[in-house]
């Protein structure tokens, strides 16, 4: 077990049944030109926390721990996106619609695509998941349960909507949850703050959060002590 300090408090890790997830480190959400720019949003907020997710990503595979990537992405003909979800966003821009990458949120659109840096190497599991959650219509629980997995810790974007959705719905189904703060991000700086504070609130309801470098740190102390 290792210890990781963390809030509310500290978060034992067990590496034997822990695995990374990250969410949504797609082009369309997080490059200059893509669907979240477009909308209007600063995606430079997002493309800020590129470096800090290489970094855990490297973490994770050093370690030959398992690494999740996810991406929100619908089929063509739009069957896995109901109305309720297809008909939000800003007037004339839709999921589905032609934008400056491809198709908006479509599977295998160049938008759809994880950015470069952070690309899943063979053998790490993607998922394309059409809600925000990424258990929704995905099978992942499944395969989490069959590699033993009980502890997920967490990156991506955005904090508020895919990220804490997908902590929510792993809580529910008996995951412990460490996001990594300088590995998440949103367009609105309060929603992340606030979605951090609603995470850890009430003795980690949700989860447990803290910045790489306690993660790192916490890793390096177990090979010192061997
Ligand atoms: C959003 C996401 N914000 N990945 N998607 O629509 O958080």
């Amino acid at each position: 077990m290792i210890k990781v300090s963390a809030r509310p408090f500290d978060f034992d890790l067990d590496p034997s049944q822990a695995a990374l997830v990250v969410i949504d480190m797609q082009r369309d959400f997080i490059e200059p030109g893509g669907f979240g720019d477009t909308l209007g949003n600063d995606v430079s907020r997002l493309t800020a926390i590129i470096p800090t997710t290489a970094a855990l990503i490297r973490l994770f595979r050093d370690q030959s721990l398992p690494i999740v990537h996810t991406r929100e992405a619908h089929r063509p003909d739009l069957s896995d996106c109901p109305p309720a979800k297809r008909l939000r966003g800003k007037p004339g821009l839709s999921i589905g619609d032609e934008g400056t990458m491809g198709r908006i949120l479509i599977a295998g659109e160049p938008g759809n695509q994880i950015v470069s840096e952070l690309a899943p190497a063979a053998g790490e599991i993607v998922i394309d998941k059409p809600g925000k959650g990424m258990f929704w219509a995905t099978g992942l629980h499944e395969r989490l349960q069959e590699r033993g997995i009980t502890q997920l810790v967490f990156a991506g974007v955005t904090t508020e909507v895919c990220v804490q959705t997908s902590m929510r719905e792993a809580n529910d189904r008996g995951y412990e949850c460490l996001l990594i703060v300088d590995a998440t991000e949103s367009y609105f700086p309060e929603f992340k703050a606030s979605a951090i504070e609603m995470i850890v609130a009430q003795g980690a309801i949700v989860g447990w959060a803290t910045p790489l470098a306690k993660l790192e740190a916490a890793f390096e102390q177990e090979m010192a002590d061997g």
